[in-house]
């Protein structure tokens, strides 16, 4: 089964099943190890674990596709996470849909205002706009979303990188944590 013919133009299902073929035809492929992160977390990763990975879609229009695969695993007693980001557009919401995995996203406003929301397979997660947002692998095998959102959002890093997340997601005497 192909999920897409024609990548850019042919109506897709992405289904539990056959969602790692999405990842097999994706244009795009990103990879972010412990040294791409260094600074993200309280303690610093190993910079050859690989921490995610993200497959774009090749569509046009108006909505872009990417399916993020976040490895278990922890640095410290941290949970492995995205680095996180705000739109440059902050028109721009997006929608996360879980496939496989236990994690939660964790969202922040500029004015401070903090919400997370925990994610499992069938779960979707809508990210206002306004909201940046990371999402964390809280389980023991890899947490799988695909996320779609605007071609116009644009991705700005900087206030994250320079103050992260006011809320950590930490494991605590064998519990997941916000802190
Ligand atoms: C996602 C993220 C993806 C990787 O596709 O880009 O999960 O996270 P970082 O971009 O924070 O490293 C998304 O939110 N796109 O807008
Ligand atoms: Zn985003």
């Amino acid at each position: 089964m192909i999920i897409m013919p024609d990548k850019k133009t042919w109506p897709v299902s992405i289904t539990p099943d056959n969602y790692p073929e999405f990842i097999s035809t994706s244009s795009e492929h990103l990879t972010r190890k412990g040294s791409d992160l260094a600074g993200y977390f309280e303690e610093e990763p190993e910079p050859d674990t690989v921490i995610y990975e993200v497959f774009e879609a090749e569509t046009v229009g108006h909505i872009k596709m990417a399916m993020t695969v976040l490895k278990p695993g922890k640095v410290g007693n941290e949970f492995h996470m995205t680095k996180g980001h705000f739109h440059e557009d902050d028109k721009a919401g997006e929608v996360y849909v879980c496939f496989k995995g236990q994690g939660m996203i964790v969202m922040q406003t500029k004015e401070g205002q903090t919400d997370e929301l925990r994610l499992t397979p069938g779960a979707l997660a809508y990210i206002p706009p306004g909201w940046a947002h990371r999402t964390i692998n809280t389980g023991t095998e890899d947490f799988i979303m695909l996320a779609t959102y605007p071609e116009t959002a644009g991705h700005d890093y900087g206030p994250i990188q320079e103050k992260g997340f006011i809320k950590r997601v930490v494991e605590i005497n064998g519990q997941v944590q916000v802190v």
